[in-house]
């Protein structure tokens, strides 16, 4: 009786304690492998779509606006002062060069995958290695660099457009 009662009142996770340690180790082999699947899950997926994505940006490529040749010139001499840092085939890049592109804005582009220096530089001045990230730098020389696409396009948006 007094067994029955203890049976009933005694919380799951004490009754089955020799078997939930055993779960907790089958768990980390299942996590792990778990882990693993998923990194190269979304690395090939990423190399299969990627360049999907990258096709149908160049076959979807939008129109750029046209300027007089004046004002152009004179957007040209304010872009001077920007560089994007970028990798190829991530679609939030993707989405801000479409959007350069749109606004005809000549932006220096940086590979930060590809190129270790891009890379470095992105680390040490924005302090972290994601993109797409705009350097802005001032007529002083001083530079802020923005992340987040959307941030991105709207402040081209709004200095551009
Ligand atoms: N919300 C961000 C997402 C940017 C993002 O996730 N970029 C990826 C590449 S597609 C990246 O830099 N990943 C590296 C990291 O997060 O450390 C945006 O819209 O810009």
């Amino acid at each position: 009786m007094m067994n029955t009662r203890i049976w009933h009142t005694t919380p799951l996770y004490h009754r089955i304690g020799p078997v939930t340690s055993r779960s907790a180790a089958l768990d980390n082999f299942g996590n792990y492998y778990m882990r693993l699947f998923f990194k190269y899950f979304f690395k090939t997926a990423q190399y299969i779509i990627g360049p999907i994505m990258l096709l149908w940006d160049t076959l979807t490529s939008p129109r750029g606006i046209v300027r007089d040749p004046a004002v152009q010139q004179q957007i040209d001499a304010s872009t001077d002062k920007l560089v994007l840092y970028e990798f190829r085939m991530c679609p939030f890049c993707i989405k801000a060069r479409r959007a350069i592109k749109r606004l005809s804005l000549n932006i220096e582009t940086r590979d930060a995958m590809r190129q270790e220096t891009s890379r470095q530089e992105l680390l040490a001045g924005g302090g972290t290695v994601k993109v797409p990230c705009l350097k802005i730098t001032d007529d002083a020389g001083d530079a802020t660099w923005m992340y987040e696409s959307s941030d991105i396009i709207a402040y081209l948006q709004a200095r551009f457009a």
